[in-house]
């Protein structure tokens, strides 16, 4: 008896926070509340408790004027029915042509990819037919995740237009495929900010202040009542241990760190740590690459006030290394600027140490290194190549939102 309340309870707080993520940006204050009410079962009981009291508060006064209400109190939502709901909040998608392309950021990562794969499996299981896209070839980590899994790399969407497309971890035109303009979007699915996809219908958007997409769909599978297999569970896994930089990156929540314990265990992987490295060492060999193809690994762009920048993520083992990508990149960024509009270009060297996160960041020419100068004057040094932060600049957490705001505050004539 006492079990199945506390479940049922749990159901309640876990739908009110569903609520609060449909419920949009006034709904972060409460989601937050929900998660730790989910999480601690006894003050999670004690609050819902009070919300019973209050209930029957309030349905003691609505008894006055119609006293039928004094009868039958509404059950709580069952497990089963949360999931039902959740399975119904989707039911309006509109989709236009079928199957629904799945399909992440240009430049893929390995969560852009596995995230594409595992949710376009989602999107089938619930019966809406679906299928994995990629804007390009996969890079190393990811195909060696691919591979580990013993699933082939999703089909390039050479153009988006006039296709139904489900956005997974962007959200941002600049990073969407060819033609994702004049596509038919019914969904996005992200952990980044809102970028400049628009639409005037209604479309699946859920997105959360998490270390990765992957995170998100594992909660989906759950909400929708979906079991996921060893494959896909893997594949999920490498995605979140890329993103989350092994559970270490600024972003990383609880929920990434629970989904690493579950999906390893679904996909039978035993030692985390072991699997982890094996990927990553795979991301960090950058044997044999040109500078371009090193700084297009992981590129983005991003446009704020009118200026649209390009950054790309590259990470070394050390420092050593780090100025050697840095010097490697130089004649690639040089090259690069101005190339699809960019009017300020870098590359972003990160290297992890004793916990520490250093960021080397290469300025592609000279406006782009005096907005280095401007906008972050806190940085330790110039090489002459790169700007060294020994605490870090980010692409998501710190550069990105810097950048934004001081071209906001300082628009340029
Ligand atoms: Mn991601």
């Amino acid at each position: 008896m006492s079990n199945n309340r506390k479940f049922s309870l749990q159901a309640l707080a876990a739908a009110v926070c569903i609520a609060a993520v449909v419920g949009g940006l006034a709904g972060a204050a409460i989601t937050r509340g929900c998660v730790q009410e989910a999480e601690v079962s006894e003050s999670g009981a004690a609050a819902a408790q009070d919300g019973q009291e209050m209930s029957a508060a309030g349905s003691a006064t609505g008894g006055q004027d119609a006293p039928n209400n004094q009868e039958a109190p509404v059950s709580p939502v069952t497990q089963e029915e949360l999931q039902m709901l959740n399975r119904a909040g989707i039911e309006n998608m509109d989709i236009w042509d079928s199957p629904v392309y799945v399909i992440g950021h240009r430049s893929p990562d390995s969560d852009t990819v596995c995230s594409a794969i595992a949710y376009a499996r989602l999107l089938t299981e619930l019966g809406y037919p679906a299928e994995a896209r990629i804007t390009a070839e996969v890079n190393r980590e990811t195909a060696y995740i691919l591979q580990d899994a013993g699933v082939e790399a999703p089909p390039v969407l050479e153009d988006a237009a006039g296709t139904s497309v489900f956005l997974v971890d962007h959200s941002e035109y600049a990073q969407a495929a060819e033609g994702m303009q004049d596509a038919h979007i019914v969904g996005i699915l992200d952990h980044h900010g809102v970028g400049t996809v628009a639409t005037g219908h209604q479309v699946v958007y859920e997105a959360r202040p998490i270390g990765s997409t992957a995170t998100i769909i594992w909660l989906d599978y759950m909400n929708y009542g979906v079991d996921i297999d060893p494959t896909t569970a893997r594949l999920m896994l490498g995605a979140v241990l890329s993103d989350t930089d092994n559970l270490t990156g600024s972003t990383t929540t609880e929920a990434d760190r629970r989904a690493v314990t579950v999906l390893a265990d679904l996909a039978g992987v035993r030692d985390v740590g072991a699997y982890y490295y094996g990927l990553h060492a795979e991301k960090l060999s950058y044997e044999g690459m040109t500078g371009e193809e090193i700084l297009f690994s992981d590129y983005k762009e991003y446009e704020a006030s009118g200026v649209k920048f390009g950054i790309g993520l590259v990470n070394a083992i050390d420092e050593e290394t780090a100025a050697r990508l840095a010097g490697q990149m130089k004649e690639a960024l040089a090259a690069n600027i101005g190339a699809g509009g960019t009017d300020l270009l870098y590359a972003s060297v990160g290297i992890r140490e004793n916990g520490q996160k250093i960021d080397y960041i290469v300025p592609a020419d000279e406006r782009s290194r005096q907005m280095i100068e401007d906008a972050f004057p806190h940085y330790d040094e110039y090489d002459g190549t790169s700007f060294i932060f020994r605490t870090g600049l980010g692409r998501k957490t710190k550069f990105v939102p810097g950048l934004t705001d001081y071209l906001a505050a300082h628009p340029h004539e």
